[in-house]
């Protein structure tokens, strides 16, 4: 279904890309829980095959669903849910029920499996359980329901003991208390198949704080840009899913491509999917390293005013965030000690140091969430812009965004806010009272907005519980 089961007054997903289990229980407890923040998505937390050299995406290849990989084993993962829940975050998992792994041997667990003969014992599953091999026809629905994707060997959905086995791991992960799931390569299954299966999973589990008759939140990676034989709106009537043209489409205002002042009638107009049926976001795990279009953390300015816009705009939708760590190539694995995953570690300012990015971390980003829970429940007012690369609107009288993607903005812009002193919380931060960074002004219904092109950042923010 699509309630993300968000605490009240909470909002946004943060992708802990490769992060353990241990770490992100932490992360709930000392910072996601005091910024606002609604709950996480963790890494495909089932083991998988082990891959040389250890790459991310090996996690993307199950050897069996017992919770046992290099982010930690079912003990930690269930120590991290019922922590995170106690401060009100949410766990989501990427579940991977499209495919079995590709590569052989012994899995995280110690778990074996023969890809060549399509046996999983640990499951388990057997060639009689998979789909004959073939290669993806992208013209053809069916076959990107039934051949395999980069030859990973295709499960199929559509037989009982196939919907029991996932299904008894669904049920597993609920007793333990997530909250929902992103459906990896959704698109690559029926959406039948997927409907049976998500309906048949228990109840949220009331002992870890959801309501009695809870269902688990479903988005649903389904890569639809237009031009495909297979539409997200077939996936819609049970779950959310990834709004792909959400990225690929602001990506290029804020980096200047596109003039900004586009954005006034965003949303549906643009070609998106209603946002009650949808989880938005500037950039994922996969696009970061393989698609130009969208922005990602190595062009850090438009991006952050990206991500602004995102959370500063009411397009009803879930939002959702990737913290990630650097890199250069696809393969590259997360910061590690040889086979183990570093925990993050943290300046004195916050950011985090031994090679995770943590854009969570970055204050324009983590005060945005904190502006979209102020401004819940109001509509866009007062749009302003220059016609062309210069934009500002407000949400009501509660808070104030505008950005630029060239020129500099010297303006008085009529908003609803009240007048007074507020802080900027891109620039800066408001703590104890005071701001760290720019300071605007409200005098006689207008806002006076001094944004230079070349300063550090392309956006400014203000809202009523930053108000000095
Ligand atoms: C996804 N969504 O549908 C994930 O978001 C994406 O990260 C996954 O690909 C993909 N589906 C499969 O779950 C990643 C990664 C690939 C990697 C696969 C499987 O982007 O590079 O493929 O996981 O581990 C790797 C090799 C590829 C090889 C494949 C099978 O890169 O060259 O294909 O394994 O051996 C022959
Ligand atoms: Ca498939």
């Amino acid at each position: 279904q699509k309630d993300s089961q968000f605490w009240e007054g909470r909002n946004t997903i943060v992708h802990l890309f490769e992060w353990k289990h241990v770490d992100v229980a932490a992360e709930c407890e000392n910072f996601l829980s005091k910024k606002g923040f609604g709950g996480v998505q963790v890494s495909p937390p089932s083991e998988n095959a082990v891959v040389e050299g250890r790459p991310w995406w090996e996690k993307y290849q199950p050897v069996s669903y017992v919770l046992d990989n290099r982010a930690g084993d079912e003990n930690a993962f269930a120590d991290m849910v019922k922590r995170c829940n106690d401060v009100g975050i949410r766990i989501y998992i990427d579940l991977v029920a499209n495919h079995m792994a590709s590569s052989s041997g012994q899995g995280t667990a110690g778990n074996t499996c023969e890809p060549g003969s399509k046996s999983y014992p640990a499951v388990s599953y057997s060639s009689e359980n998979f789909h004959p091999t073939c290669d993806i026809n992208y013209n053809d629905a069916a076959s990107i329901r039934n051949c395999e994707l980069s030859g990973l060997k295709d499960l199929d959905q559509s037989q009982d003991y196939v919907r029991g086995k996932i299904i008894d791991y669904l049920n597993h992960l609920v007793d333990l208390g997530v909250a929902g799931f992103r459906v990896d390569a959704a698109k690559h299954m029926w959406p039948a198949d997927l409907e049976a299966i998500f309906g048949s999973v228990k109840d949220l589990n009331t002992d870890q704080g959801f309501p009695s008759g809870a269902r688990a939140f479903i988005f649903q990676e389904v890569i639809d840009t237009g031009s495909d034989p297979v539409k997200n709106t077939e996936y819609t009537s049970f779950g959310k899913v990834c709004e792909f043209k959400f990225g690929i489409d602001l990506g290029p205002c804020f980096r200047g491509e596109n003039p900004l002042h586009y954005l006034k009638n965003w949303g549906t107009e643009w070609g998106l999917l209603d946002g009650g049926d949808t989880v938005s976001f500037v950039d994922n795990h996969d696009d970061e390293r393989d698609d130009n279009t969208y922005l990602h953390y190595k062009e850090a300015k438009p991006y952050k005013a990206a991500i602004a816009f995102m959370l500063a705009h009411p397009y009803d939708t879930t939002t959702r965030i990737l913290s990630s760590y650097s890199f250069e190539g696809h393969d590259q694995a997360p910061p590690s000690d040889g086979d183990n995953i570093l925990s993050p570690e943290f300046g004195s300012d916050g950011s985090c140091t031994n090679g995770w990015v943590c854009q969570h971390r970055w204050s324009p980003i983590f005060n945005m969430v904190a502006f979209r829970d102020a401004v819940t429940g109001t509509d866009l007012t007062n749009w302003w812009d220059n016609g062309d690369n210069q934009i500002a609107f407000s949400r009501g009288d509660k808070g104030f965004y505008a950005a630029t993607a060239s020129g500099d903005i010297n303006a008085s812009i009529p908003t609803s806010l009240p007048d007074g002193t507020y802080c900027d919380i891109i620039s800066g931060s408001y703590e104890d009272g005071q701001c760290t960074g720019k300071t605007l002004t409200i005098s006689g219904g207008e806002v006076n907005v001094q944004l230079g092109a070349d300063e550090s950042e392309a956006a400014v923010a203000i809202h009523v519980n930053a108000k000095l």
